[in-house]
C-alpha cells in the first residue's frame, strides 16, 4: 500500500496545501506539478516523504528541473508542468509525448482544472490547483493516488 499526494499550481499561496498535509495522514510521496513561485523549500519541508517537483511557467528563477521521470511502484511516471504541450487547448500533444517516452502515467498541472484520464496504455493526471482553482465548482483540488496490495494504482480527485 502506498499513498501519493499530487498537487499543483500553489503560486506562493501555500495555506491550503499546508492545511492539507497536516490532516491527510502519512504519505509515501508528494508530487508537485509546478508553479510553486519560490516556495520550493516550504513545500519540501512540509512533508516527511520523498518529494518530486518540477518548474512551472511562472518559476523563472527556480533550480527545479523542467521535467522528470521516476517510478511509483511498477509505474513509470513523467512529470511536467505541461504548458509546453499546449494542455490548455487539449491533451493530444502531451499524450503523444508521453507515449513516445513510453511512460505509464503523465502528471501535469497548469490548467488549474483537475483531470484523471485513464486510458488503456496511458493515464493522465492533473490535480488542478489547490490554491487557485478554475474549474466549474471553483473548489481547491488535489489528487490522491493509492497503490493497492496488488500494486495497482487508484486515483481520487478531492476538493477542499
Ligand atoms: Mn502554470
Amino acid at each position: 500500500m502506498m499513498r501519493i499526494l499530487i498537487v499543483s499550481d500553489t503560486h506562493r499561496n501555500n495555506t491550503n496545501f499546508l492545511h492539507l498535509v497536516e490532516k491527510i495522514g502519512p504519505l509515501d510521496m508528494l508530487v508537485h506539478c509546478g508553479d510553486v513561485e519560490g516556495s520550493e523549500l516550504v513545500i519540501d519541508k512540509a512533508v516527511d516523504c520523498p518529494v518530486e517537483m518540477v518548474q512551472g511557467n511562472n518559476d523563472f528563477f527556480s533550480d527545479l528541473p523542467k521535467e522528470k521521470e521516476f517510478m511509483i511502484g511498477k509505474y513509470r511516471v513523467w512529470l511536467t508542468h505541461g504548458h509546453n504541450y499546449y494542455i490548455s487547448m487539449n491533451t493530444e500533444m502531451i499524450k503523444q509525448e508521453a507515449r513516445d517516452r513510453e511512460v505509464d502515467i503523465v502528471m501535469c498541472g497548469h490548467t488549474h482544472k483537475p483531470m484523471v484520464d485513464i486510458g488503456n496504455d496511458l493515464t493522465l493526471v492533473n490535480p488542478g490547483s489547490i490554491s487557485y482553482p478554475r474549474q466549474e465548482n471553483r473548489r481547491p483540488s488535489y489528487v490522491l493516488m493509492e497503490i493497492d496490495r496488488d500494486g495497482e494504482a487508484h486515483y481520487t480527485v478531492n476538493y477542499l
